[in-house]
C-alpha cells in the first residue's frame, strides 16, 4: 500500500513537472542584471530668503566721477546765462578733482557772477530723462563753497516736469565743507508731479546772490525716500 502511494506520488509529481514544462517553454537564461545606480541624493543649498525692495531707498543722478558728460542716467549738463551777450557776468562749470566729495572721481565746479548793471541770472542745467521720481521724496545732494573764491548764503534750485511745472525751492545751508543737503519735494513751489522729471536746475541770481561772484561745489545729486 505505501509502495504503491509512493508510485503514485511520483508520477503525479512527474506530470506537474511535465506540465508545467510544457506550459512555460523555457525562458532564455536572464543576462546578468547591471549594477543599480543609486541617485546620489540632492544636495540643497541653503538660500537664505531675500526680501526684495521694490525701490531703492536712494538713486544718484549725477557722481561726476567720469570726468565728463552725461550724467549718470544719460542725461546732458552744462551751465547757461540768461543773457549771453552781457560779458559781464556768466556761469561755468568744471569737474574738479581736488575738490570732490568722498574718494574717486570728481565733483562739479559751479563759477558765477552775476556783478552787471543789468538784471542778471546764470547757473547750471542737467537733464533728468523724464526720470520717475514719484517714489522718492526729497532731492539729496552734496554742496561745499570755496573759502577762498567766496560763495553764496542763498542758491536757488529748480526741479522741472514734462507737464510744464517748475518747482523752486531755496538752499540755504552752505559752508566751507562738504555737507548733505536734502531738500523734501514738498518744499518745491510750483510742481506737483515728479513721475517725468526732465531737468534740475541751479540758478545764481543778482538779487540774491552774496557775494555776486564766487563758487560751490556738488556732488552726488539724486533722489532720496526714507
Ligand atoms: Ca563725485
Amino acid at each position: 500500500m505505501r509502495r504503491s502511494f509512493f508510485v503514485l506520488s511520483a508520477l503525479a509529481l512527474s506530470l506537474v513537472v511535465i506540465g508545467c514544462s510544457q506550459k512555460k517553454p523555457s525562458a532564455p537564461a536572464p543576462e546578468p542584471a547591471a549594477p543599480i545606480e543609486v541617485p546620489k541624493p540632492e544636495v540643497r543649498e541653503e538660500i537664505p530668503e531675500v526680501v526684495c525692495e521694490e525701490v531703492r531707498k536712494e538713486i544718484i543722478i549725477a557722481d561726476f566721477d567720469s570726468g565728463a558728460k552725461p550724467n549718470n542716467i544719460g542725461g546732458d549738463f552744462g551751465s547757461w546765462d540768461k543773457d549771453p551777450g552781457d560779458t559781464t557776468q556768466g556761469a561755468s562749470m568744471a569737474f574738479n578733482p581736488d575738490q570732490k566729495y568722498g574718494k574717486d572721481g570728481f565733483c562739479l565746479e559751479l563759477d558765477y557772477d552775476v556783478d552787471t548793471q543789468n538784471p542778471a541770472y546764470n547757473g547750471f542745467w542737467m537733464k533728468l530723462k523724464d526720470i520717475d521720481a514719484s517714489a522718492y521724496d526729497k532731492l539729496v545732494m552734496y554742496i561745499k563753497g570755496d573759502d577762498v573764491k567766496g560763495y553764496p548764503q542763498k542758491v536757488k534750485i529748480e526741479l522741472k516736469n514734462a507737464r510744464g511745472e517748475t518747482g523752486k525751492a531755496y538752499i540755504t545751508q552752505i559752508s566751507g565743507t562738504w555737507a548733505p543737503i536734502e531738500v523734501p519735494f514738498s518744499s518745491f513751489q510750483g510742481i506737483n508731479d515728479f513721475s517725468d522729471l526732465t531737468e534740475f536746475t541751479v540758478v545764481f541770481e543778482d538779487s540774491v546772490s552774496r557775494p555776486k561772484t564766487g563758487t560751490i561745489y556738488l556732488d552726488n545729486i539724486g533722489f532720496a525716500r526714507d
